[in-house]
């Protein structure tokens, strides 16, 4: 890739792409809707309101691929993610297209598909099952993604993002912890495998715990280094120190499945 842009540079998996993508592409445009204020002097800087689609046409124009991580990244009130999910994915993908940049990667969430069981191990092919209006945004994103990759030939990546840290935080996480390094591995073959034309993969590590099936990502080489398991007795602690949730517990999304909830407890 001789140019990428990332979206988003100024969120958790943005300034942490920061420090690890330049050593693997040489020509980065970052993009945020604010100014980032630890700016170096070599960095390319553009900000850009997504919902803007003339500021998304200035942004893509001269790049051959993007990270899109911009947008609202956790639930939210519907005319936030509307505007940002929405509107803004609407027109990050539409502006690629009429620039002729080849190849997106896009921050999807495991919240596309939070509401099934974590007693049911799930692969890449299961409809989605939202569990908050920014799960919703997120299939829409990834329906958006397969409609330009096979309709225009855009060749689309959409990473089901677990949770991205240097370490998985409680339960939950332990089976769904992205190591940031292995976020890197799947970017590059979003931007760089010759056979991608749409796929979905899920962004988690090694992690023994696992509900998802993740031979998609590994038919494409993928070879995640970061084990959760190395993390069990911290994460179990923390996990003993939160609250009784047995709704949240009971679904992988967790937490963004009990809040709001009141479908009664037979589900
Ligand atoms: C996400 O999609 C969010 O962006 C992140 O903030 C976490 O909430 C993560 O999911 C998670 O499920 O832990």
């Amino acid at each position: 890739m001789e140019k990428i842009l990332v979206t988003g540079a100024a969120g958790g998996i943005g300034s942490r792409l920061r420090k690890l993508l330049p050593a693997v592409y040489k020509n980065i445009r970052w993009s945020d809707i604010r100014k980032l204020d630890d700016l170096g002097s070599k960095d390319e800087f553009m900000a850009a309101d997504l919902a803007d689609l003339a500021a998304v046409e200035k942004i893509v124009a001269g790049v051959e691929g993007i990270v899109h991580l911009g947008g609202y990244s956790v639930e939210g009130p519907w005319d936030v993610i509307h505007q940002a999910n929405i509107v803004g994915c609407y027109n990050l993908f539409e502006a690629a297209y009429r620039a002729g940049v080849k190849r997106v990667v896009f921050a999807s969430s495991n919240h596309a598909v939070g509401f099934y069981p974590r007693n049911k191990r799930i692969g890449v092919d299961v409809t989605t099952r939202p569990d908050s209006r920014y799960g919703v945004s997120k299939a829409f994103g990834e329906a958006l993604g397969a409609l330009y990759a096979h309709k225009h030939g855009l060749r689309v990546t959409c990473l089901r993002i677990g949770n991205f840290g240097d370490a998985p935080l409680d339960r939950r996480r332990l089976a769904i912890w992205l190591k940031p390094e292995d976020m890197v591995q799947l970017i590059r073959i979003g931007l760089e495998h010759r056979d991608i034309q749409f796929e979905i993969f899920y962004a988690v590590s090694d992690n023994a715990d696992s509900w998802w099936d993740n031979s998609n990502a590994q038919r494409f080489g993928y070879k995640p280094q970061g084990r959760s398991e190395e993390f069990r007795d911290s994460a179990m602690a923390a996990q003993a120190k939160l609250p009784n949730d047995p709704i949240g517990d009971r679904y992988q999304g967790g937490p963004y499945c009990s809040d709001e909830y009141d479908a009664g407890d037979g589900l």
